[in-house]
């Protein structure tokens, strides 16, 4: 599907969405896109400090919303402190019209070196929703280890409790950007992890989705001359740099 033709879909298509909390920037007066309802399906993935999975699906193509947390273990209410036997890990919503679990799974792979060993906190995970997920995900276990010829230390397993990682792990690399997050009106809290436009600037601000992706939803995501320009320069500085923690 056309990139420009799915997310003018969002735009476009008013009974698709919902502004719950509009906020107009002053400077050209479009609406910041923190509020997207579509139908949206949800993936879980652990692989590696959770600081660069959040960035890297954030700027995905059908990737509404993301929320960084713990998961896989079994101690209650672990923290990044006391995190127990859990696993650093993306809780993601995504738009399946705009991409699937199989699309998300093939990036999955791609950004981490799932044949190394971890400690418990960063180890390789697939927390499948639901059986077709399971299927799939095992399926495609098989498959990436007979084309990489190791064996792979990743576990699929069942979603279950997920823990909201504390405020500062959310969108990480955009909070390191206070004038940004003042430009779009967010603070670091809970609506980090339901504003689509924290999850977008955040996998721009690391120069993930790239410039062409970044300019085609510019207007979409609201965001006034000033605030654009000073995120396309970083992402024309950090496009292609990959996953960093
Ligand atoms: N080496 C990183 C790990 C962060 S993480 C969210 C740091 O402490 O800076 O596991």
């Amino acid at each position: 599907m056309n990139v420009l033709t799915s997310l003018g879909r969002i735009v476009t298509s008013l009974g698709n969405i919902s502004f719950g909390t509009v906020k107009r920037n002053p400077n050209n007066m479009c609406a910041l896109l923190h509020d997207v309802s579509v139908p949206t399906k949800k993936a879980t993935f652990a692989m590696g400090c959770f600081w660069g999975p959040d960035s890297l699906f954030g700027a995905m193509r059908g990737v509404v919303r993301t929320r960084v947390g713990y998961t896989g273990g079994s101690k209650k209410n672990p923290t990044y402190k006391s995190i127990g036997d859990h696993t650093e890990a993306i809780d993601i919503d995504f738009d399946p019209e705009q991409t699937s679990f199989e699309e998300l799974l093939s990036v999955f792979w791609a950004n981490h070196d799932p044949s190394s060993s971890y400690s418990q906190q960063y180890t390789s995970l697939i927390l499948y929703h639901n059986a077709e997920q399971k299927e799939l995900a095992e399926k495609m276990l098989k498959e990436e280890e007979r084309k990489k010829g190791k064996v792979f230390v990743t576990k699929v397993l069942p979603f279950k409790e997920f823990y909201d990682g504390e405020d500062y792990h959310q969108k990480y690399r955009l909070q390191q950007h206070s004038w940004l997050m003042e430009a779009v009106g967010l603070k670091p809290g809970p609506q980090l992890k339901t504003s689509h436009l924290a999850a977008r600037l955040n996998g721009h601000v690391v120069g993930f989705g790239g410039v062409a992706q970044f300019e085609s939803e510019v207007e979409r995501l609201g965001l006034d001359e000033k605030t654009a320009e000073y995120v396309r320069k970083l992402v024309t500085k950090f496009e292609g740099r990959g996953m960093t923690c």
